[in-house]
């Protein structure tokens, strides 16, 4: 292992901080700062200067800047080698003075994500752990943050871990069944404790893939259309949630004709609200291309806004809840300040009464599309399931489990039904990182990551 360096905060601030890891991390520090540290003890911090020592035309040192300068030793770091971070003032020249120096003297600028790379390949966490750190990084709000702060601190680790000892154990439990099969009055052995083993098993890893739903909702904003007839306000109310206005709005119908999306937070939860033409009968190949969207849109939706300003007819009413079905849909009458008519016949649905354009009722139908949403309450101890790379895992562990539960019904023997025990177990394995991990997957994983951590 060579060593490494790179700027780890973002230049510009008052203060930047620069990482360094490796073997070679206290004697390349010592050549640029104003004390030998060489021989220091670890977890202290030294307060010095960091200087480029000058052989030409004459010798002499010159100050780059104050800085301290704290140690680190192996194991007991966040990469488990030797480390240092330099912190001195953020001015760009500095900050690329100082890495200049380093590299100068036998530092190699880091990758993305190599420090924790690093740590992962010296056992300081695992693979879903090292990718916990980015996203824990990327995390905007309190949901994301709680996800990716339960996946750092193990939660996840630990029921795979658990997995892997209840499959070890039917492993272990089909082993004893083949031994005994050499006598010939157990020919029949008693498999109920291996079959409810294996029917847990298949319970856990599916809520967990059942998890990733919810898990990317979180993550990528919980997608909601907002749809109805034109000119009844779709963009009027997206503007009013997103309080900016981003779509234009006029009282000619069909205004908008190509989606919009854009992101709000409600109560510590990311929606991306999808703003579509307004559905109605056209012979503008353009507008129908929209309409089309409208209904991608539907489809992709978690939750879709329904907008009506007045009775909708039965058509109408037929269409959309043939097209939101398996949605959360919520029927909003908007433009309630002109109260016209309130009274609906065919709808026998509630309705949330809102004015899109004075902003009556969005309190309401805020708190309605949280609802609706239905984010379970995580505690710190939750595990969801945020990342595809996993979701594969479980969905193929799943599908080995399966099998394993197919073999058990047509009475298979052990020895046909360890094959895809063990391969359930190496799937899961891959999230962790627990067997080999080969290269181009790693790379995979941190090549997303920022350059410093
Ligand atoms: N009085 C009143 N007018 C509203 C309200 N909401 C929207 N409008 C008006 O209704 C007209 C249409 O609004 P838009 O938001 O463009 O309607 P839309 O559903 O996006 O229409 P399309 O893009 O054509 O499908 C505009 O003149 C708005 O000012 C409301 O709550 N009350
Ligand atoms: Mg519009």
């Amino acid at each position: 292992m060579d060593t490494i360096c790179a700027l780890a905060t973002a230049p510009g601030g008052a203060l930047g901080i620069i990482r360094i890891s490796g073997p070679q991390s206290l004697e390349i520090l010592s050549r640029i700062f104003s004390k030998n540290l060489n021989d220091t003890q670890p977890n202290t911090i030294h307060y010095g200067h960091i200087v480029e020592r000058v052989a030409v035309p004459q010798q002499h040192t010159a100050v780059i800047d104050e800085a301290m300068a704290s140690i680190f030793k192996a194991p007991h770091s966040y990469t488990g080698e030797d480390s240092v971070e330099i912190s001195c003032h953020g001015s760009r020249y500095i900050l690329n003075k100082v890495l200049e120096l380093l590299i100068l003297h036998g530092c190699r600028m880091a990758e993305p994500g190599e420090f924790t790379q690093r740590a992962f390949l010296n056992g300081k966490m695992d693979l879903s752990q090292a990718e916990a750190v980015a996203d824990l990084i990327a995390s905007t709000n309190k949901a994301t943050h709680d996800i990716a702060m339960s996946q750092l601190r193990g939660h996840f680790s630990s029921q795979l871990a658990q997995l892997r000892e209840q499959l070890l154990k039917l492993t272990s439990l089909l082993e004893l069944e083949l031994d005994f099969s050499d006598h010939e009055d157990l020919e029949f052995a008693d498999r109920t404790e291996l079959n409810e083993l294996v029917k847990a098993i298949n319970k856990h890893i599916t809520q967990l893939a059942h998890s990733f739903e919810t898990g990317k909702a979180i993550k990528q904003g919980i997608p909601v259309a907002i749809i109805g007839k034109t000119n009844v306000g779709k963009s009027t109310l997206l503007n009013r949630l997103l309080h900016e206005e981003r779509a234009i709005v006029s009282d000619i119908h069909g205004t908008t004709r190509d989606t919009i999306e854009d992101t709000i937070e409600l109560q510590g939860v990311t929606f991306r609200f999808i703003d579509t033409a307004g559905i109605r009968q056209t012979t503008d190949a353009i507008e129908q291309i929209g309409i089309e969207r409208t209904y991608a849109a539907i489809e992709k939706a978690r939750i879709v806004l329904w907008l009506i300003d007045k009775e909708p007819s039965s058509e109408e009413i037929n269409d959309i809840i043939q097209r939101a079905e398996n949605k959360k849909l919520i029927i909003i009458n908007n433009k309630i300040d002109k109260a016209d008519n309130n009274s609906y016949n065919l709808l026998k649905r509630p309705t949330i009464p809102i004015s899109a354009k004075f902003g009556t009722g969005i309190d309401v139908l805020e708190q309605a599309i949280y609802q609706a949403a239905d984010i379970p309450t995580l505690t710190d101890t939750d595990v969801v399931v945020t990342n595809a790379r996993h979701y594969d895992a479980l969905i193929r562990a799943q599908q080995s489990i399966q099998r394993v539960i197919d073999g058990m019904e047509l009475q298979l023997s052990g020895d046909l039904l360890s094959e895809d025990l063990r391969q359930a177990l190496d799937t899961l394995a891959e999230i962790t990182g627990g067997q080999i991990t080969p290269n181009e997957v790693l790379g995979n994983i941190f090549k997303n990551f920022c350059v410093g951590k």
